[in-house]
This record gives structure tokens, C-alpha cells and sequence, in this order.
């Protein structure tokens, strides 16, 4: 009840609508629309109530609800249902217990914040309350199971994106990561359940450090983590860049199942490659290796070049990638 009252606040900006317009329209009593009012302030709504003519909507809090979102999607699918919760483990978990209940393709979870957000390999994602976009996508592309890596370059690309589309430039670390002034502003966590030729769902985690501040960085990853406030020097509003990264997610995934080709997104990622051109090391478990990082192949994998003048191609899945003498 409280979206539909914030739904006909918004449909009345700027006028006032009494609070009988309300309790008829949708079938409650005005104590309970006093109720719901008192709520929906304390969620951060600036309401002016003023006796006899009714409730005016002056502003809306940046909150990643359905009603903030939607006025700035204009996919098809994606963002069409929003799952929002004020708190949660992960946005990832929650994802993947929706999907296998059947929740449809395009479903967002967002959270305003995580208790127990996840990276890679059992990795943990720190996710303050209101400061960060974290969310996951619910996909079930009919594609084969091995092409679901690419995916990842997919994500990353309308990141990128709709940052720019807000005046922010930065850079992406493949796989997962986008980098600005070489420190990580968001990382993309893309799990999948599926048989040997079916994929069943697909969860792709987006974490965005928008509105952290210097102090919510914990001291083991300072050196390695930035937010776009601390970057740009000014809050970011968060509700139309969740809103960007869908809109761009949306074009580029069609491309990417209509034909299983990720052409565009891979362009993207090559054109804003932080590691192409550098020295860098690939990790995986123990085993450390040298390379040149010289190209990304059109199918998401990084193309290197050894010490010995061989040329690999590195896939995603295990290996973690760093600079030479640091994390870029
Ligand atoms: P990753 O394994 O590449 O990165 C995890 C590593 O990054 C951590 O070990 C830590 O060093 C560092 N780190 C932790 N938190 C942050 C942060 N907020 N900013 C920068 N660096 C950090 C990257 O994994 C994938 C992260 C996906 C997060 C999203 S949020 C929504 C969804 N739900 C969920 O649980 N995970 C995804």
C-alpha cells in the first residue's frame, strides 16, 4: 500500500491531493492513509501536509525502490520487477533462491545494504547501508553453458557505460572489475546454475561503492578500494545510475543471446581496458606468472604474451589478474 501511495504522490507532483481522493481511490480509510503517510516521511519522503487541501510531494529520498528506478528505465525486461529489502545477506543468495523458485527473467534484487556480500572464491564485498548500489540480475539466457563467462564482459561494459553517460570516466580491470585512478569502484559477481547443456538461471552481482566515504573503507583494502564520491568529490545519485546500468544491460545482452556474440560489450571493454598494454601478473592459487597483457579476444578472454614470446589466451574463471607492482 505504501508504493501505491507513493505512486499517487508522484502522479500528483507539485498539486495538492487531499487525503479522501486518497482513502477512495485506493479503498482504505483516511487513518490509514495518516499511517501510511507517517511511514512513507519517515522513509525519507519530503511530504507537506496542509489541512483540508491534502498531501504534496516536494522530493523523494534516493532510495533503490521500484517507484525511485522506474521513472529512468526504459528497457523492456530487465528492472521490471524490483525486489528491494532495506537489509540482507546478499543480493546474490537472494537471487539465486528466486530464480530457483522461478522468479523470471529480468528481476532485480536490490538492498540498501549486505551483511555478508560476496566477491570471487569465497571473497568478501563490504556493502555499507544507502552508500552502494547492490543488486543481482536474474538472466536465463538460452545459451550453452560455456559461453556463460562472456557474461561477466556483458555487465562490466553497462557499467562502464552508464557511468559515462554520467560524465564519470573510468577504466575496467578484466574480468570483473572497474577501476578509477587504479582503485576498485565496482565489482561484478556472475554465478550460474545450470546442467551440462542447459543453463538454468544466471545471477549477475553488481556492487558499485557510489556514496562511500573515506572512513567506511576498511584499513586491509584501502589501498586497493575507492568510491565514485570519493573520486568525483561530490554524492552520486544512485537511483539513476542503477537505472543507466539497467537501460545499457538490457541492449547489450539482447545482443549478446540473439546471437551469442558480444561484439559491442567486448569493444567497450578493449577501448577501456585498464590491463591492455601493461605488465602484469596472473594468479592462480599458488602459481604466479609474468605477462604482457596485449589484447581481449572477441569471445571476453585476455589475450597475453609470456617472457618467452608465446601467446595465451586466459580465460576467466580461476586466475586473478594484478598489476605489476600492485592491484592495476
Ligand atoms: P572479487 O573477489 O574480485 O573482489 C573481492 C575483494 O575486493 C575482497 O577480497 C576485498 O579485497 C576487496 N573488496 C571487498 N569489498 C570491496 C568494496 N566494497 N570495494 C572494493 N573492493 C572491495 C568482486 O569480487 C565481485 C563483487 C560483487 C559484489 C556484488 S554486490 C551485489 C552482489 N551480491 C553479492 O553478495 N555480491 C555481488
Amino acid at each position: 500500500m505504501k508504493e501505491e501511495i507513493i505512486s499517487l504522490l508522484k502522479k500528483n507532483k507539485n498539486e495538492f491531493i487531499s487525503g479522501e481522493d486518497i482513502s477512495s481511490i485506493l479503498g482504505i480509510s483516511r487513518a490509514a492513509v495518516w499511517k501510511y503517510m507517517k511511514v512513507i516521511k519517515e522513509d525519507g519522503y519530503n511530504i507537506e501536509s496542509v489541512s483540508r487541501k491534502g498531501y504534496k510531494l516536494i522530493s523523494s529520498p534516493d532510495l533503490l525502490t521500484f517507484e525511485e528506478i522506474n521513472s529512468y528505465l526504459n528497457t523492456n525486461h530487465i528492472g521490471k520487477q524490483i525486489i528491494y529489502f532495506n537489509s540482507i545477506d546478499s543480493t546474490n543468495n537472494e537471487a539465486k533462491k528466486l530464480a530457483s523458485s522461478g522468479c523470471p527473467e529480468g528481476a532485480v534484487i536490490i538492498s540498501e545494504e549486505q551483511t555478508m556480500g560476496r566477491g570471487r572464491l569465497g571473497r568478501s564485498w563490504i556493502s555499507p547501508k544507502f552508500k552502494g548500489i547492490w543488486m543481482s540480475v536474474i538472466l536465463r539466457p538460452d545459451i550453452d553453458p560455456m559461453n556463460v563467462a562472456k557474461i561477466t564482459q556483458v555487465g562490466a561494459a553497462a557499467v562502464l557505460r552508464a557511468l559515462k553517460e554520467q560524465g564519470i570516466n573510468a577504466y575496467i580491470k578484466w574480468p570483473n572489475d572497474i577501476v578509477i585512478n587504479n582503485k576498485k569502484v565496482c565489482g561484478i559477481l556472475t554465478e550460474m546454475s545450470g546442467e551440462i547443456n542447459k543453463v538454468n538461471y544466471i545471477a549477475m552481482g553488481i556492487g558499485i561503492n557510489v556514496n562511500i566515504d573515506k572512513e567506511d573503507i576498511p584499513k586491509e583494502i584501502e589501498e586497493i578500494a575507492t568510491s565514485l564520491k570519493i573520486e568525483e568529490g561530490k554524492s552520486i545519485k544512485r537511483k539513476t545510475l542503477v537505472a543507466g546500468i539497467l537501460n545499457n544491460l538490457e541492449e547489450l545482452y539482447e545482443e549478446f543471446i540473439k546471437n551469442e556474440d558480444i561484439k559491442t560489450s567486448i569493444n567497450i571493454c578493449r577501448e577501456n581496458s585498464i590491463l591492455i598494454g601493461k605488465s602484469i601478473r596472473i594468479i592462480n592459487r599458488n602459481n604466479e606468472i609474468q605477462a604482457q597483457a596485449i589484447d581481449l579476444s572477441d569471445d571476453g578472454k585476455l589475450i597475453v604474451k609470456y617472457d618467452d614470446g608465446s601467446v595465451h589466451e586466459v580465460i576467466s574463471g580461476e586466475v586473478s589478474v594484478r598489476g605489476l607492482y600492485g592491484y592495476v
